[in-house]
């Protein structure tokens, strides 16, 4: 037999689009098995009928209420959020215009939750201030969304070191002009013109045909995990390049992707749409923080490891110190807060239609360690399930200022935020007419929740003798 002929590029590209699109397909098929989990995201995705958002676990509401739910444990953390660290702030009704009654707490104390269908879960709700809130926002969509950070813009769009959002502030405040400026104004793609004749732009503004809409499986075209691809649109979606976040659904079985498997980035679009830095910064879905994720194979780089934001190890570490005061040694959620180092977070900007799908966040080494989650903005409905899709999942309402830890057997469990709910902006989040500079945060907001979420990556004694070689690595993992 004679050798076959090399494949073109063009050749090659076609044949992987092709392979992607098979994969979609059967992570389409998959993706529609009716498990319990599954069920519970098809109820709050759709917007008609409305779901009933009661249905959630709100751990804001009165005790007596909250308390009737045997399942339900409450404990009075040893210090307030704020006495754990300063950057929690202090909330005060004073201060504060347009924070809750139930928000300054009558008796002075603070909380944490466990809910017994989820061992391993903590619950500290109004963990923030209003004004610690505001300080965190303007961190997240300011200085984290910055290089060497990297976001979903970084696929398609040569993004400048200054970051999407000081362009917006500076055309918003004129010192920019989208006229004059604008080869400065606008971010400019990477691919050229004729490289590649497909992209995730087009498809941006055309979520509210189906029930359900406005899934982050076609706005965040960059978290593979949580894609949900649809069928009903295949014939559209046939034209497209499902990006970095798109590959496959996560299966109850997906193992993590070992480490010497190559990570290749996904081709940039010549699709993306070029625009003004107000609506650039809309399409921004994700940062990573510390060591940076590649969300293809859903694995860590380990060799790039951006400088951890200082603020943010002080917080996370304030917060498991928090849950050692109420799972101290002998508790099974006990994990000393000494030995946690934040080593790797996520940012997720989502519009109000957006969502993510169930998934298990299963790459880093070190599962001991309790995941920190931060929210931000609008109220959202998170599902809580087990070890697998089979176990039906808890909704639980995450506030803005309200802080999700996940150890234990918890931090393995599928969770996912299918609905971001309308209308639950706090005010102290809107426009403040003590301070102007705030509007143009209340403005993104006032269409958007964000999380932060925190991790480690290695486990404690490793910390410091870590290096990026993969045997490192595969010594550590094995
Ligand atoms: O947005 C959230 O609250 C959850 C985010 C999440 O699950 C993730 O980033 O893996």
């Amino acid at each position: 037999m004679p050798d076959p002929q090399p494949l073109s590029n063009r050749q090659r590209k076609i044949l992987e689009r092709q392979a992607e699109r098979n994969r979609e397909m059967a992570a389409a098929k998959r993706a529609d098995t009716r498990t319990p989990f599954r069920e519970a995201e098809l109820q709050f995705l759709s917007r008609q009928p409305q779901p009933d958002f009661s249905l959630a676990l709100d751990f804001r509401q009165p005790s007596e209420k909250l308390l009737q739910d045997p399942k339900i444990r409450k404990v009075q953390l040893k210090k307030r959020m704020g006495e754990f660290s300063e950057l929690f702030g202090v909330k005060d009704r004073e201060q504060d215009a347009g924070l809750e009654d139930k928000e300054a707490e009558e008796d002075g104390r603070e909380y944490a939750y466990f809910h017994s269908d989820h061992p391993g879960l903590i619950y500290i709700p109004f963990g923030f201030s209003p004004s610690a809130q505001r300080k965190l926002i303007r961190a997240c969509l300011k200085e984290y969304s910055r290089h060497p950070n990297k976001s979903n813009l970084d696929t398609h769009y040569n993004v400048p070191d200054c970051g999407v959002w000081d362009l917006h502030e500076r055309v918003a405040n004129g010192s920019l002009s989208l006229e004059n400026d604008k080869d400065e104004a606008f971010v400019p793609r990477k691919a050229k013109a004729d490289e590649q004749a497909n992209g995730y732009g087009s498809d941006d503004d055309d979520d509210d045909s189906d029930n359900g809409s406005g899934d982050q499986s076609t706005k965040n075209k960059d978290r593979p995990t949580e894609k949900e691809p649809r069928p009903t649109k295949k014939a559209k979606s046939a034209t497209k390049t499902p990006s970095v976040r798109t590959l496959v659904p996560e299966t109850d079985q997906t193992p993590t992707v070992p480490e010497d498997v190559p990570k290749t980035d996904p081709e940039p679009s010549s699709q993306v749409p070029i625009l003004p830095p107000s609506q650039l910064i809309k399409k921004m879905r994700w940062i990573t923080l510390g060591y940076q994720y590649h969300w293809p194979s859903k694995t860590y780089h380990f060799d790039q490891n951006a400088p951890f934001p200082k603020e943010l190890c002080v917080l996370s570490k304030a917060v498991v110190e928090a849950v050692e005061s109420v799972a101290g040694p002998g508790s099974p959620w006990h994990y000393p807060a000494e030995e946690f180092v934040a080593e790797a977070g996520v940012v997720n900007y989502y519009q109000l239609k957006d969502r993510l799908m169930g998934h298990v966040d299963r790459s880093e080494l070190n599962k001991d360690a309790p995941l920190v989650s931060f929210s931000f903005g609008h109220s959202c409905i998170y599902l809580l399930g087990g070890p697998t899709r089979e176990t039906a999942p808890t909704p639980v309402l995450l506030q803005s200022g309200d802080i999700l830890v996940m150890t234990g057997p918890c931090r393995a469990a599928f969770h996912g935020v299918p609905r971001i709910i309308e209308n639950t902006l706090p005010s102290y989040l809107q426009a403040q007419s003590d301070d102007p500079e705030w509007d143009i945060y209340a403005e993104y907001l006032s269409e958007a929740r964000i999380n932060l979420n925190i991790r480690q990556v290695y486990p404690p004694k490793k910390n410091e003798s870590t290096s990026s070689s993969s045997s490192t690595l595969a010594s550590l993992s094995s």
